[in-house]
Order: C-alpha cells, then structure tokens, then sequence
C-alpha cells in the first residue's frame, strides 16, 4: 500500500534559502524521512515535487483512481491561491493530509487562509519538515476509520 507524497511550486527550494522559515533540511531529506516513517508503518511512499498546477492536479486524480492508501499534499503556495486543488481533492476518495513545513497562520494574512484546508482530512503545519511524518502517522492510524 502507497501514500502518495505530494510538493507543489518551489518545494524544490527548501534548504537552499529562507532556512529562518523553513530550516536547513532539503526536499531530498524529506524524501528519505518520508520512506523511513512509511517503512515503519509497513507503507510505501511515491515522492514526487511539480511547480505546476495542472500536474499536481493530475497526481491527485491519479492517487484517486489507484486508490492509494493516502496523499499527503505539501500544496506551497497554490495551497492559497488553488480551487482547483481543492476541486481535485473533492473529486477523489482517498484522505489528503495537508502538510506545510512553517505555521501559515503565524506569517502573512495571506498565508492565514487555505482552498485546501476545506477539502483536506487534516491539517499540520509549523512542526518543520517533521510534519510530513507526522501526516504518515496520521494516515496510517486513521485507516479506515471514517471521514476520507
Ligand atoms: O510552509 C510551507 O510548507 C509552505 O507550503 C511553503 C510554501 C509557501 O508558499 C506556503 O505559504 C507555506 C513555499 C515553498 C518554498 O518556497 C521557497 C522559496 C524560496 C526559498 C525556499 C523556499
């Protein structure tokens, strides 16, 4: 069983800028962190970043019809912009944990709101990267139990 692990635009910059407001960690060290928590959990993880919309977009559509085991969406800044993501997440019957790595309700007023969080199962950020196992552990011990 797979959880999709899912990072939109400029995600592929973490750990090379603004280490103030998202740590030293690079997207490849939360690609390992991601497969060491699902391992423990006896899960899969398919990693992968897109700064495009529509592709981000289609990967939800994808982890839909595979009926993945879960989609944790690190949606960057479409996760404020997107109805599209959020339409996408509606769409699909498989639980999307929204996980940013800085608590977006402690910056901008225009981080403070997010499409996604109104589709998403549930949301975690601030904890760092650490969030994105948090989220795998959040899937794997809600599996089954009710609202997707
Ligand atoms: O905190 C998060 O994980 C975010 O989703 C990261 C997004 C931001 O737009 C969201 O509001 C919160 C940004 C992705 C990283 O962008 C960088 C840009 C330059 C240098 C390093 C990272």
């Amino acid at each position: 069983m797979r959880i999709l692990v899912l990072d939109g635009p400029n995600l592929n910059l973490v750990g090379t800028r603004e280490p103030q407001i998202y740590g030293h960690s690079t997207l490849k060290d939360v690609e390992k962190l991601c497969v060491k928590t699902a391992a423990a959990h006896g899960l899969g993880i398919d990693f992968r970043q897109s700064n495009h919309e529509g592709v981000i977009v289609d990967w939800l559509q994808e982890a839909g019809a595979n009926k993945a085991f879960g989609v944790v969406l690190n949606p960057g800044g479409l996760t404020h912009t997107s109805v599209a993501v959020h339409d996408a997440i509606k769409g699909i019957k498989v639980p999307v944990i929204e996980t940013h790595i800085s608590n977006i309700h402690a910056r901008e007023p225009w981080r403070n709101h997010s499409y996604v969080s109104f589709a998403a199962k549930a949301v975690i950020c601030g904890f760092g990267i650490e969030g994105y196992a948090l989220a795998i552990g959040g899937l794997a011990a809600t599996a089954g139990k009710g609202r997707r």
